[in-house]
Parts: structure tokens; sequence; C-alpha cells
């Protein structure tokens, strides 16, 4: 039979397919009626930058002192007048103080002091948020993230006088400034520094109890700095290095922004965004980028942040009664639901192994942790507190299979991660204790009360337990500690850790932070990790929801 391809009949036929196909390829998407909205929604919810514009408090030198952080310390030298007044040639190498950690643009002038600038002048400009960042040498760069999230930048002056703005925002409290070239036949001199810093915070907190013990208020304003730093036009994660906005790095930020700052606005922004962003299966990414355009790292599918979504909705419904919000997103934390119970054995536990191979499963920077009950715990909370959100929104038909899968995996998971002969949890084939398997297996309710304090009381005695490696993790801990009603603990394990960065001088709270290791870095090289990380910033919600605990 010979086909004739103009034949109304086949026309018509072909059309119909063409149809059938782009509208299936459609219904892939679950939310795309409403994608638009929701990224409309994002838009409008963006907060104004609050500008403020910062000198610096003084010249420093940095000193080599084993027992300062990282084995270096800023010494207060001279004024910034000296710098200002003197010929520059004479003043390679000085490191400038603005006091505290600043996130945004970098102003200086430049002027000739003596003679006809005949000739460019080449400047390196170095921003750190801590010393050993300006002490220690970048190259031969041996990290694993991009060189080029270092704050260094060369800058070449063609004429003067001028007032130069160095283009990228930058996050630091201090500058290095060394001279690369300069002719001999005439002098300048640099001055007039200003950085005008930007935050979405515009709100002070209010104050702590007046019973509130120093360290404690000192975590306070170190994590309310931290906070505010990493509060621009969405939750960064941090202000050097990502500056973008994570899921997991959003929960706590909003957890610790309700018992702060309370700007509802950028959360829902950050929910909207995330949701608007996520994949066109209907999971997740886990983080975005706002410019040029909102866009998310593609194919960046990390397990736990998923199911942490349904969670901050939850909580931010929870505090502020916002039910459209909630309404609007319930769609996306009902279906992160789904990788749940794709991955739930009919025997109750989670396939950590498939799991692994087939997603980024994180929940902590540290190697070596076993994150088999993180995984099963996490669940199971992920469970519950979305059913929470579906009761707030009205919602519980939707979900009404999601109660006896956590007990499912309630029972299961008592069964094979108890060990209740030493009261504690264990994880994978190697029965690895840990703090996080600890943590996880308390939220998710699988441990009594009686039994959660028996297997915190007894971890600091266990020789092997894995540590936390970054405060992520250690806020689930302390979080851990006071659902199973350990007070003391709680506060004493705050005021070792968080209070442990206080004394080592933090301006703002560290990504990564392990007290026996201060070189620790996830990513090979420790400069370039970030120095005012939001995950860090969570002591602000402790103290502030449980002042019983921590303010007396
Ligand atoms: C780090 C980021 C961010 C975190 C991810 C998992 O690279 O800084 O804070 O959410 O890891």
């Amino acid at each position: 039979m010979v086909l004739n391809l103009l034949n109304p009949k086949f026309l018509l036929l072909s059309f119909f397919l063409i149809i059938v196909f782009a509208s299936g390829a459609k219904a892939q998407d679950p939310y795309q009626p409403y994608r638009q909205d929701w990224l409309k929604k994002a838009e409008d919810n963006k907060p104004k930058l609050v500008e403020t514009e910062k000198q610096p408090v003084s010249l420093v030198r940095l000193e080599k002192d084993p027992a300062a952080f990282q084995g270096w310390k800023a010494v207060n030298t001279d004024s910034v007048g000296k710098l200002y007044n003197t010929s520059f040639k004479t003043q390679s190498g000085v490191v400038v103080d603005f006091g505290e950690h600043l996130t945004g643009y970098f102003t200086f002038s430049i002027k000739a002091l003596k003679g006809t600038a005949d000739g460019p002048v080449r400047l390196k400009f170095t921003f750190g948020e801590v010393p050993a960042e300006l002490s220690v040498p970048f190259d031969p760069y041996k990290g694993t993230l991009s060189r080029a999230w270092l704050q260094d930048e060369t800058v070449t002056v063609t004429e003067m006088p001028a007032d130069i703005t160095i283009p990228r925002r930058l996050a630091c409290r201090f500058v290095k400034i060394e001279l690369l070239g300069a002719s001999p036949y005439f002098d300048f001199h640099i001055s007039n520094m200003v950085f005008k810093a930007t935050s979405s915070v515009a709100f002070k907190p209010p104050l702590l109890a007046t019973t509130t013990p120093q360290l404690i208020a000192d975590i306070d304003r170190v994590g309310l700095a931290t906070l505010k730093e990493c509060m621009q036009t969405v939750y960064e994660d941090g202000p050097k290095r990502d500056r973008r906005l994570w899921i997991g790095d959003l929960y706590l930020e909003s957890l610790a922004n309700q018992f702060s700052y309370q700007n509802n606005q950028l959360t829902r922004r950050c929910l909207y965004l995330l949701a608007g962003l996520s994949a066109d299966d209907g999971v997740l990414i886990s983080n975005v980028f706002e410019s040029p355009e909102p866009h998310a790292q593609a194919g960046s599918r990390l397990f736990d942040y998923c199911l942490l979504y349904g969670v901050a909705l939850k909580e931010y419904v929870a505090a502020t009664d916002d039910k459209q919000t909630g309404l609007d997103l319930w769609p996306v934390a009902k279906k992160q639901l789904d990788i749940i119970r794709k991955y739930a054995g009919k025997d109750g536990m989670m396939d950590y192994q498939k799991a692994g191979k087939e997603w980024w499963v994180f929940f902590d920077w540290k190697d070596g942790l076993d994150k088999q009950a993180c995984l099963q715990g996490l669940s199971i909370y992920a469970l519950n507190q979305t059913y929470a959100l579906a009761k707030l929104l009205g919602k519980e038909s939707e979900v009404d299979d999601i109660q006896s899968l956590a007990k499912k995996l309630k029972a299961a998971a008592y069964k094979n991660l108890y060990d209740p002969k030493s009261g504690l949890f264990v994880s994978g084939v190697n029965k690895q204790i840990s703090y996080g398997s600890q943590a996880w297996m308390i939220l998710s309710g699988v441990a009594s009360k009686q039994e959660a304090q028996t297997a915190l009381k007894a971890l600091p005695t266990v020789k092997d337990a894995v540590h936390p490696g970054a405060p992520y993790m250690f806020h689930y801990y302390i979080a851990a500690l006071i659902e199973s009603g350990l007070k003391a603990e709680a506060k004493d394990a705050l005021q070792n850790y968080w209070g442990g960065m206080v004394k080592k001088g933090a301006d703002t709270f560290w990504e990564v932070y392990d007290p026996n290791d201060e070189l620790k870095s996830p990513y090979n090289f420790y400069p370039v990790n970030s120095y005012c990380h939001a995950w860090s910033c969570t002591p602000v919600y402790f103290i502030r929801k449980y002042p019983e605990i921590f303010q007396r």
C-alpha cells in the first residue's frame, strides 16, 4: 500500500498524534499549571535589601599563634588613618579590619601623592572571613570546589584619582591589599574604604532575659549575625560560598528566623522558589540560584533535603497561619513522600543501599558516617511532620496511608536498629554507633523517652562513636537532647560546641567545625570553607524557643 501523505485522513491522524504526544509529555510534570504562579509569588515576595555603609575600624597584623583558631590571629596595630595618609608603596600587604563580618560591595579611592601618574597600578585585594584566609597561600590550589570562590581580586588602575568598586559581591571582615606593580616615577595613596553592606534584615529581635549566661548571650549574638548575613534575597547557605538557596539550610534558617527576625516574607519566597524550580517529575532540586534568572542546579537530588521541604512548610504554616501558601505548596510536600514509599521495603526498612546509589544521601559532612539509621529516622519524621501539615490544611484524606507507613517503619527501626543490651541505636552492617543515628531515632519517636535518655547519656562514653562533623548535624543532636528532656545536657552541649567557636573568635558561625580538627574541610582546602554559614545559626532558635533552658 502506498501512503498518500496528503490524504486529509492521514493529516488528521498525525495532528491528533502530535497533540496526544505533546500533552502526554506535559502530563508528566505534575506542577505544570502552577509553576508560573509559584515563581511569580516568589518574585513578589522578594525582599528589598537594606544597605548600610561601613568603614574599617583599624589596621591589623596577622600573626602566627598556635593557640589561635587555625593558627592565625589578627593583632591591632594602627588606625586606618596611617594607611590613608601615607604612600601605599611602603605598605604593601597591609590588612584592614572592618570589625565585623560584612556582605556586600567594597569601594576605595586611589590618588596620586607626588608626581604624575605615568603608568597603571596593579593591586591585589584578598578578602577574608577569618585570619587564616589571608595568611595561607591559595596556590597551587588543591581544593575540590572552584578556586574562584576564594576572594582574591586583582585590580589594575589606569588613571587616577579614581573611586573603584570591586564588581563582585564579597563576604569578609578583613581585607589585605598588596602592590603588584607601579611606576617608579610617581607616588600614590589609598583611602576612603567603604563597604556597602547588604541584608534583608530590617528588624531588631527582642532582647534575651537578663538572667541569660554571658556565654549564651554571646552565642546568640554571633548566631544572629550569621543569620542576618545569610538573609539576602533568599536564605543563602553562605554569603561567601555557595551563595544560594539549599533546602536543608532554608529549613534551619527559617526556624531561627521565626524566633528572631520574623521575616516571613523571605521564607515564603524561598518555599515558592524551590517549588517553581523543582524537576518536572515533581521531585525538588536540592539548591537553586536567583540570577540571571531563577534556576535550579540541574540534577542535584538530595534525599534528605526533599523530605525536609514538607517539614519546613509545616513549620512555616504553623508559625504564620498562612494557609494559602500551605495549600498552594501542599502538592509539592505531598509528592516528596513518594520517595519514601519507593524505598520502603516490605519489612518496613528503608533500602538505604539502593537510595545511596540513586541519590545524594547527605546528613552530615562526616567521612565514614553510616546513614542507615539517619535515613530511616528522617523518613519517619518526614511522614509524621507532613501528616501534621496535612492536618493544618485539612488534607488528611489525601495521605491516609502515611500514618500506617510511619508506624511500620518505626516498628522495623526498633526491631532492627535498637540494641537493648547497650541501650543504643546502631546503623549499617557494622552496627556503627553515631550521634546522628541516636538523634534521628529519637526525633522520629522510635525511642521512648526513657530509651532516648539512656542512649544519649551513654553516647559520650562510647569510644568509637561517630561525632557530628558539622553544625548542621549538631543541630539535630541538640534537638534530640531537648526532645528527650535532657535540658541540662542540651545547654551544656550548645555551650561547648558553639561556645567553642565563640571562644576561638568567631564573628559568625562556621560551615564545618570539629573542635579537634580546625583545618577540617569537606573540600580538601580549609580556606574555601564558609565561615558564615546558615546552618550554623540555630542556637538562635534553641535559645529563644526554650528560654527556660537557655536563658537562665
Ligand atoms: C554545602 C553547602 C550547603 C549544604 C550542602 C549540602 O556545600 O554549603 O550548606 O546544604 O553542602
